[in-house]
């Protein structure tokens, strides 16, 4: 008998996939739902690979509890007996229990799990590991997070794509670029290497990582040299002055020095920025995890606004938008009357921060997160988790966070429960439904938290789903939409705009772009470790989520005209060396001009426990603004072993 059923991906992805999921001959496939207008039809590997990930023999189904250093099983009930006692101990100084909850759990009803902790009054984190320098950035120009509607790429006659893996971080992307070069669009990519650019390139700039903003910086002080609108715009702006300023302060020498480009690629980029023609802006996540890693995206965000190619047809930046924008969250998230006053530590800084917290924590609830293998320096988070009294792990396979757990709490995965879910790329909403059975034993991330909260003596009063739901859609953006049309047809558009800031009008109070002022000196060189360290995405998986049977030994991938490694024979070890340890890797040389010659690129996420970890190696430096992890500012060096 054949079944098919209308889900979608959960995962962090910008992509968002409404899916369609067919029982045919004893087992499932999953296919892109070929009606929704940005899925069309197909969907990445990482998708099927969450049906692997379902029925894996290394998942986890019975609550685990450490005593002396060992793993025993108890019964669900033991475990949520265990949480209440303790949670209830601290009812009184809720500031000691930390909530962590990470994207690796998307969508309404599972985000009502941290209604639970707000009303308990507990600490959450803030800051990020992953964007939020670059919405800073966006926020600060613009007044707003958003762009035009991806589809309108399709409308450029250029695409400067600065820095974005779209082969490997959003297939549908890559799609609307082909779409744009089959209708005689082209498209120049400028990165220190890394990006898969098959289909998806003419032209290939590389640049010294993280400075981005000196090349941007350049391309404006050319441009106004010849382009009397550009300068105009420049003083209509109300920091238009200050901006001239800080670009006087350095040479053309010096701004092309800094980046390593050559005179001859910013030549192209000013002729293509002063142009007439349609240009698109990307703006890689990549080049935003650095020391100065909101400047990189002002200074850009400046170059496409000031030449003045955004606010109209095939024309915009596109940074990300928020997955969670269409929807309300008061009465979600937390309850109604507004959002308490919480004790807040750092997520990118957390091992620093619960090493010095005081008052102490006593006790962590960790979500949706695979902390210990994701966030920078992690040997001391997993060294501040073994100092605090009580650690929860609520997940379904054995990570480098749950190894340092007190209590291991087995969850259900995204096909095992429905939910519904935005993108942060396009603007339809997917409902999720569920066609696969939890095993027994595991409960989803909400019915952990409602088990416990039937325990405490005063009670959380939860929202249902249904609640949930109701109160999600009273947002302005799904005003009158229909949860049965939505479950009928998987998805639906939310009211947003095809084309953002028209004509130039952001959504400051003054309808121009807030600029950027500073441009902060490139790093200095570090003689002891002179390479630095890019730990970027694997194309198959999303972040750590690896089955151990598939666990990919470490490699580093390096220029073969990179002075620093013209002893060392390709394909042998070497160590990646940084102030903080080192972690063995395979030496794989590429041809000169893929991968800048000061950069070293490691496909991050494979899992400590099982050779990888590169995050024990990186240090947790801050951006600009944002306080996002600045991991690539990470030095380095290489040494046989
Ligand atoms: N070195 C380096 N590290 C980085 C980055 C970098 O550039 N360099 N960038 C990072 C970026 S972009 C991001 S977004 C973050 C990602 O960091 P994380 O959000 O920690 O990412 P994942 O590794 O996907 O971890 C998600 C975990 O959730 C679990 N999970 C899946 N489904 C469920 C569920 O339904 N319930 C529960 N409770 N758990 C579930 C998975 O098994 C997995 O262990 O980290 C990043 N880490
Ligand atoms: N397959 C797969 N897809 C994913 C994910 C995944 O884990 N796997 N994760 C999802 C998530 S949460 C995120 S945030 C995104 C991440 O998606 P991307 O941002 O595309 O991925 P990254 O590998 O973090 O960084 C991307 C690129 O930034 C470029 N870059 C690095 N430094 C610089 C610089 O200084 N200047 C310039 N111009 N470019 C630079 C590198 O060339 C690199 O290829 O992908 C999403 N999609
Ligand atoms: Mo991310």
């Amino acid at each position: 008998m054949k079944k098919e059923v209308i889900t979608g991906c959960r995962a962090d992805c910008p992509d968002a996939c409404s899916l369609v999921a067919t029982f045919k001959n004893g087992s499932w496939k999953i296919k892109g739902n070929p009606v929704h207008p940005i899925t069309q039809g197909f969907c990445c590997k990482k998708a099927s690979y969450f049906l692997k990930r379902h029925l894996d023999n290394s998942r986890i189904t019975t609550p685990l509890l450490k005593r002396n250093n060992k793993w025993i099983s108890i019964s669900p009930s033991e475990a949520a007996e265990i949480c209440a006692e303790k949670i209830q101990a601290l009812r009184d100084t809720p500031e000691r229990i930390l909530h962590i909850q990470g994207h690796g759990v998307r969508g309404i009803f599972v985000d009502s799990v941290r209604y639970f902790f707000d009303a308990l009054g507990t600490a959450k984190t803030r800051g990020s590991l992953c964007d939020d320098a670059g919405i800073e950035a966006s926020i600060l120009d613009f007044g707003v997070l958003d762009h035009n509607d991806i589809t309108d790429i399709e409308y450029s006659n250029f695409i400067v794509n600065w820095g974005r893996d779209v082969n490997r971080s959003s297939i549908h992307l890559a799609f609307f670029l082909k779409k744009a070069r089959k209708k005689g669009a082209r498209v120049i990519t400028i990165s220190p290497g890394g990006c898969d650019l098959n289909g998806v390139c003419d032209k290939h700039i590389l640049i010294k990582p993280g400075t981005d903003r000196f090349l941007a910086a350049a391309t404006i002080k050319e441009i106004i040299k010849e382009n009397k609108n550009t300068l105009k715009r420049i003083y209509e702006c109300p920091k238009g002055r200050q901006m001239l300023a800080t670009l006087h302060k350095y040479s053309l020498e010096e701004l092309l020095e800094a980046s390593q480009v050559s005179y001859s690629d910013l030549s192209e980029l000013v002729s293509i920025y002063s142009s007439n023609l349609c240009i698109t802006t990307l703006i890689a996540w990549g080049l935003q995890r650095y020391l100065h890693g909101g400047e990189n995206v002002r200074w850009i965000n400046a170059l496409a606004y000031l030449s003045g190619h955004v606010g109209k047809k095939g024309e915009g930046i596109y940074f990300n938008i928020s997955s969670r924008r269409f929807f309300s969250y008061e009465g979600v998230t937390y309850p109604p009357g507004g959002k308490k006053e919480r004790r807040t530590l750092s997520l990118p800084r957390l091992g620093s921060e619960l090493l010095a917290a005081d008052p102490p924590i006593s006790m962590i609830w960790i979500n949706g997160t695979n902390i210990v293998n994701q966030a920078p320096s992690t040997r001391r988070i997993a060294q501040a988790f073994d100092s605090i009294p009580f650690v929860v792990v609520v997940d379904a396979f054995m990570t480098d966070t749950a190894q340092h757990a007190d209590l291991f709490l087995p969850c259900s995965l995204m096909w095992e429960e429905e939910d519904i879910v935005g993108s942060a790329m396009h603007n339809y909403i997917n409902f999720c439904a569920p066609f696969l059975q939890k095993p027994k034993g595991v409960l989803s991330d909400r019915e952990w938290i409602e088990k416990i909260n039937a325990l405490l003596l005063n009670q959380v009063e939860l929202p249902s789903r249904d609640e949930c739901y109701r109160r999600a859609f009273s947002s302005p953006y799904l005003n009158g939409a229909s949860l049965e049309k939505l479950k009928e047809t998987g998805f639906l558009r939310a009211k947003y705009s095809q084309i953002v800031f028209s004509e130039g009008k952001t959504a400051l109070p003054h309808g121009k772009i807030n600029l950027i002022t500073s441009l902060s000196p490139p790093a200095q060189e570090n003689s002891e470790y002179p390479l630095q360290l890019l730990t970027l995405i694997r194309r198959d998986y999303i972040h750590s989520q690896i089955l151990p049977s598939d666990h990919p030994a470490p490699v580093i991938y390096v220029s073969s005209d990179c002075y620093y490694v013209r002893n060392i024979e390709d394909g042998s070890t070497v160590n990646i060396v940084t102030h903080l340890g080192k972690l063995a890797a395979k030496l794989k040389k590429l041809p000169p001009g893929s991968i800048h010659p000061s950069a070293i690129i490691y496909r991050r996420d494979n899992w400590a426990s099982l050779g990888g970890g590169i995050n024990q190696i990186i240090d947790d430096l801050i951006t600009d603004i944002g306080e996002t992890a600045a991991y690539y500012s990470q030095n380095a060096r290489l040494e046989p072993v």
